[in-house]
């Protein structure tokens, strides 16, 4: 509807109403409406590229000012460039680049917030998650699911680096967060590395195992070596045009999402490759694990290459092109908004 063209009087009387209904905390909703209800997501973060060449020093040297037992989690955090100082990479995400070096322990805690790792530089350095320990190789998907006590350690001989994701702002927007510590800082492993994959994730469970719909995962690592190798045996079909070959990752008990606040994928684009465009709802997390490439955020090119992180905020048109033999791994917070009745995709 156009606007109606005001006599100043009128004008006038308007915001002399709105200061009085203002010392009542009211405003009205006529001139916020257009803002409150968009005809389609018009999201306030920006597409963001954070090349790990250009970073991986500035994550070192961390090392050199802080411990991780000082810090607690040693950990750049990932900020959105339009959200600067909010703690955040996408409205409900959180990323951040963390850092463990040789003898160091992150002691344990747990919270509700959920959150994942991908491990991008070195090996040697464990997370422990509710009594288990696994051993972290580059690419390893790693959860820790809410309310779950975790820890990390690095009894190896590398500084170890890995992406953390979290709902750190979904939790906050809900003022739903609670968290706690232990006297002792180190789990001690109640069941030995790898109970979890071969109980849990080897096409079987035990036999009277039934959880509800949204438990998270018992399995708590899914290892790089098995992501790639499905990847590479589904690569030779034909890939889907807006998606290359897109796989999510699940619960293999129920075939959800692994934690249900955050959704996790894994992507191979062949050499070449060039992406239909392609938009939704879910502002997207990706992180380059192999190969190089473009992606195209709307007008916007990001170049990418080996464990760089970009992010494609909500709605936001993306075209993806592979240099090389891609693969990337994304997470994003699609199995809240599909459980709300909100998501939506568009294949352009
Ligand atoms: C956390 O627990 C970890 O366990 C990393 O490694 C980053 C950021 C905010 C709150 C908790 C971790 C975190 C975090």
């Amino acid at each position: 509807m156009a606007a109606a063209v005001l006599s100043p009087d009128a004008a006038r009387e308007r915001r002399d109403y709105y200061d009085r209904i203002g010392r009542h905390s009211m405003t009205p909703l006529w001139e916020v409406l257009g803002a409150l209800v968009p005809p389609a997501p018009r999201s306030p973060a920006a597409p963001a590229l954070w090349r790990y060449a250009e970073v991986r020093d500035q994550v070192m040297e961390a090392g050199r000012l802080i411990s991780a037992e000082e810090a607690e989690r040693r950990v750049l955090v990932l900020e959105n460039p339009a959200l600067r100082g909010q703690s955040c990479i996408t409205q409900s995400l959180y990323a951040g680049l963390q850092l463990i070096l040789p003898g160091e322990v992150a002691p344990a805690h747990r919270h509700a917030q959920s959150a994942l790792r991908l491990v991008l530089d070195g090996e040697g350095a464990y997370t422990a998650v509710d009594g288990e320990r696994t051993t972290m190789r580059r690419g390893d998907f790693i959860i820790t699911p809410a309310w779950t006590w975790h820890d990390h350690g690095n009894p190896g001989e590398q500084p170890v680096v890995w992406l953390d994701g979290l709902d750190i702002p979904l939790v906050r927007f809900l003022d739903a967060g609670f968290a706690e510590k232990t006297e002792q800082a180190v789990q001690q492993p109640l069941r030995p590395e790898g109970d979890a994959l071969a109980r849990y994730g080897s096409n079987m469970v035990p036999v009277d195992f039934h959880p509800a719909p949204q438990e998270p995962t018992r399995v708590f690592v899914y290892p790089y070596e098995r992501t790639r190798a499905a990847l590479r045996a589904i690569a030779g079909g034909t890939p889907d045009p807006h998606l290359g070959f897109k796989q999510r990752f699940v619960n293999p008990a129920t075939g959800a999402s692994p934690m249900p606040t955050m959704g996790a994928f894994a992507q191979w684009l062949p050499s070449g490759f060039d992406t239909q465009p392609y938009r939704s709802t879910d502002g997207t997390v990706y992180v380059c694990l192999e190969g190089e490439g473009e992606a195209i955020v709307g007008e916007q090119v990001l170049r990418f290459a080996e464990n760089d992180v970009l992010v494609v905020p909500s709605w936001h048109t993306l075209r993806l092109h592979a240099g090389r033999d891609t693969l990337l791994f994304s997470y994003s917070d699609r199995p809240v908004q599909q459980a709300l009745g909100l998501w939506r995709e568009q294949r352009l």
